[in-house]
């Protein structure tokens, strides 16, 4: 079966207004659903049915589909990044971030730097790193799933697409907004476990 466009996990409207249905509309409906789209046709073109996402970017040289099937799962994970529901940071996770940052605030700051520092588009990543946390960032369609031991938590979309409608050049209010006032840490924490990738696998 052809790859599917997962649906948001929570209402278009849900996150307003640090994200607005109008920019779900297009980063979900349109810009996610055409990377589902180009996947599935380079797919069948370089006949790799059968294989999961996930298996497809481990194993696809860089180039188009490496390319299309990295954003097809980074997309899939930063839906389930956000939520209308915020909590703070809890349990082992909290424990991880003091170790690490010394408290959120600073965890928190460092990403949003990530984000405006990052030249271009890409992705800020909160990774799992031999227990400890580190922030990478990728570029373009470059995704966790491409390179071996990289444990994803949290995905910070940085691309002009994730933006522009709300912020219009403004990355670093965007950034500040979503990881201030949308991440879902109860999922964050959840991958913990090392399953960050199969989590927004398909196939
Ligand atoms: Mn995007």
């Amino acid at each position: 079966m052809p790859f599917q466009l997962p649906p948001l996990p929570f209402d278009h409207a849900a996150l307003a207004p640090h994200m607005s249905a109008e920019t779900l509309d297009f980063h979900h409906g349109k810009h996610h659903q055409a990377y589902v789209d180009k996947t599935n046709h380079l797919v069948a073109e370089a006949g790799l049915e059968g294989q999961s996402v996930v298996q497809i970017i481990a194993k696809s040289p860089p180039g188009p589909l490496r390319s299309n099937a990295g954003q097809l799962w980074n997309h899939s994970f930063f839906w389930q990044c956000l939520t209308p529901d915020f909590e703070p940071p809890a349990g082992r996770l909290a424990a991880l971030i003091s170790k690490a940052c010394g408290t959120s605030d600073e965890l928190l700051g460092a990403l949003s730097d990530a984000a405006t520092a990052h030249f271009g588009s890409g992705w800020i990543w909160l990774l799992l790193d031999k227990g400890d946390l580190r922030i990478e960032a990728l570029h373009d369609g470059d995704s966790p799933a491409a390179h071996p031991g990289m444990e994803p938590l949290l995905g910070l979309d940085v691309w002009e697409h994730a933006y522009y409608l709300d912020y219009r050049n403004a990355r670093p209010a965007y950034a500040k907004a979503v990881l201030g006032k949308l991440v879902n840490w109860a999922f964050v924490a959840r991958n913990l476990d090392g399953d960050g990738l199969a989590r927004a696998d398909q196939g």
